[in-house]
């Protein structure tokens, strides 16, 4: 299908499967303004994908891996300068300033729309543009959306395939009529007649792209996972978020996972950590080997959609339909259902390649291979490491992986109905001053503690690692609209469920990143997060104790099950001692954050900030 040049304009040629004429329409105006030389509608089938990785292959964007090691596996390398999302380049542009808020980007949509014309006017030369219809969520559920996104990069066209429902069935859905977001990408580099393209084309000059009123997503001049993969973080949160707001549920920075215990009760739970703080690996959980019975199954590692029920329950879909995950740190100790995963049929961006064709990563094993191809193409060996400090891996390199590969994938992964939420989980990554678990007791208070979260910064953005900010519900980077309204959006949803008769959530505050002061992570995470797992389920069944204190409810050393860990007393209490001097101080960054959130911040939320500092000065 992949149409000529005629007379300097595309032809557009659209299967006769798709009835949707508006989206045709689309297509062609589209094409008209970006004027690539080629337009190519994309099946989602397996032929496709296989085909255009290939092209990849021979075109230096993507190696295959050694098929021997890792069947129908692909490496790809991006341009140094692309390699996280780029928030200070995130807009979210509103008709009114005050509807983006003070944690956005804005410009107005009319003068965005002026300068991104001027960008992406003849962006698409050289190049073929992609039409990719995808849904997030499982294909005709009430609860599911649509969108199509048009781009240039083939990288694009086959990562959506595994993380979104892409394809022609998506047409079916859509019929003639129905609604979908359209998103509009490009890497920003046309191509001159007869200019030899590069292996990862991209711009320095990068706009990602948002108008929340009208629902539509142009991005440009990245080629670079949440950048690029539009269903992900532009659609599936910022626009999804508005969608809420105004429909009444939730899109949320959220794992979905299934605890049962031996006894075969079973509760889902959601939990919002900022990029790369674990999400995966705690949605994947190994539970200790003492804790013989309790099972732990993935609904979804990084984004969660949640709509009430008509029981006034929350029910919850994971929108994706694959992981797009960190590798640096994953092996099999850390997550050996994440490693079982990655076997086959894996996408991997900016790993280091080993040189049997396999590839590698910091942290994959405890011993690095004597020689390897690092991220950039340059040859690496630990000797290299040890004197420069130059990593084989990207800090933020991905894989791209289906969820069916899961092996420990829920069984209602792919529900239309979702999953009940039991609890609500909210952590950030803290050295300092937030204890492991604290459990609100109310859903306003748990609201305050997800408003206020605070959160050292990681790879996953561009810009200073390791600073901490206020990342409220880890969504700061996400939020499509007034962060306060926000705020007041998850107050309102807690009174709809508790008028509604339902149980609502329980809501915790973990942190499982407190060090000593040899900067060493005191608490092992990992496996034995299960812990603080089981006494949140236990306390939800009304079976588990904990003290109330400032903050809300804490368990103590002897309420966790400790079977298996040598885990003292002593550590325990360098991991929840609260430290009054650091929080005055934390305050004082919450009132910091609440002046800067000032309008229309919940008056709710400035109680309980004055009730805990009534109980933090007695
Ligand atoms: O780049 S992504 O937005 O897809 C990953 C992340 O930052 O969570
Ligand atoms: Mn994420």
């Amino acid at each position: 299908m992949n149409q000529p040049v005629m007379g300097g304009v595309v032809s557009i040629n659209a299967p006769t499967y798709i009835k949707h004429q508006k989206l045709i329409n689309w297509v062609a105006e589209v094409a008209a303004l970006t004027k690539p030389d080629r337009i190519y509608w994309c099946d989602g089938s397996q032929d496709e994908y296989d085909r255009l990785c290939a092209e990849m292959v021979a075109s230096g964007t993507m190696k295959k891996l050694n098929d021997a090691k890792r069947p129908n596996s692909y490496l790809a390398c991006s341009d140094p300068s692309d390699v996280a999302r780029v928030e200070d380049r995130t807009f979210i542009c509103s008709e009114k300033q005050e509807d983006a808020g003070p944690t956005n980007n804005w410009m107005p949509p009319a003068k965005m729309r002026t300068t991104l014309h001027d960008l992406f006017d003849g962006c698409m030369r050289g190049r073929t543009m992609y039409v990719v219809p995808f849904s997030m969520g499982p294909l005709g559920s009430p609860i599911a959306h649509i969108g199509v996104e048009l781009s240039d990069s083939p990288y694009v066209a086959v990562n959506m395939r595994i993380m979104t429902r892409m394809g022609k069935a998506v047409y079916e859905v859509l019929g003639a009529t129905g609604e979908f977001v359209p998103c509009v990408h490009t890497v920003g580099a046309p191509l001159a007649a007869n200019q030899k393209d590069v292996p990862w084309p991209c711009n320095p000059t990068k706009y990602i792209v948002h108008y929340p009123e009208t629902r539509e997503i142009w991005s440009y001049g990245s080629g670079y996972g949440g950048n690029a993969l539009l269903g992900k973080k532009c659609f599936a949160l910022r626009i999804a978020s508005t969608m809420g707001r105004d429909q009444g549920w939730l899109a949320e920075h959220m794992l979905i996972l299934g605890v049962e215990s031996p006894e075969g009760k079973k509760h889902y739970v959601a939990a919002a950590f900022p990029s790369a703080c674990g999400k995966t690996n705690f949605a994947m959980l190994i539970p200790p080997k003492t804790f013989e019975g309790w099972k732990v199954t993935t609904i979804g590692d990084d984004i969660a959609w949640i709509k009430p029920g008509k029981d006034g329950r929350l029910y919850a879909i994971n929108p994706e339909a694959g992981y797009f995950g960190v590798a640096p740190g994953t092996n099999t100790a850390t997550n050996s259902n994440c490693m079982a995963s990655l076997t086959a049929n894996t996408i991997f961006t900016n790993v280091a390649l080993t040189d049997d064709g396999d590839v590698w990563w910091e942290g994959m094993t405890k011993q690095a291979p004597d020689h390897l191809i690092d991220w950039q193409g340059k040859d690496w060996t630990p000797e290299i490491a040890k004197e420069t400090g130059r990593k084989a891996a990207h800090p933020n390199a991905r894989f791209t992986v289906s969820a069916t590969q899961n092996p420990v994938l829920d069984p209602a992964w792919d529900d239309p109905a979702g999953v009940p939420i039991s609890a609500f989980i909210f952590g950030g990554r803290r050295s300092t001053t937030v204890p492991l678990v604290t459990e609100a007791r109310n859903w306003v208070e748990g609201v305050y503690m997800a408003a206020t979260m605070g959160s050292e910064t990681t790879a996953a953005a561009a810009g200073q690692q390791g600073v901490v900010r206020r990342d409220p519900f880890a969504m700061l980077p996400f939020m499509g609209y007034n962060m306060s309204d926000y705020f007041q959006h998850w107050l309102d949803m807690g009174k709809k469920i508790e008028s509604s008769g339902a149980v609502q959530p329980n809501i915790y505050c973990v942190n499982w990143f407190r060090t000593d002061e040899n900067g060493k992570f005191v608490w092992p995470g990992f496996g034995d997060n299960m812990r603080v797992l089981k006494w949140m389920l236990d306390r939800i069944e009304g079976k588990a104790n904990g003290v109330e204190n400032v903050f809300g409810t804490t368990p103590e050393f002897g309420d966790l099950k400790w079977d298996g860990i040598e885990f003292t007393q002593q550590q325990f209490d360098r991991i929840t001692s609260i430290d009054k001097d650091a929080w005055e101080a934390e305050l004082k960054l919450h009132a910091e954050l609440f002046d800067k959130l000032k309008y229309h911040l919940p008056k709710e939320l400035e109680e309980a900030k004055a009730q805990l500092e009534k109980r933090l000065a007695a």
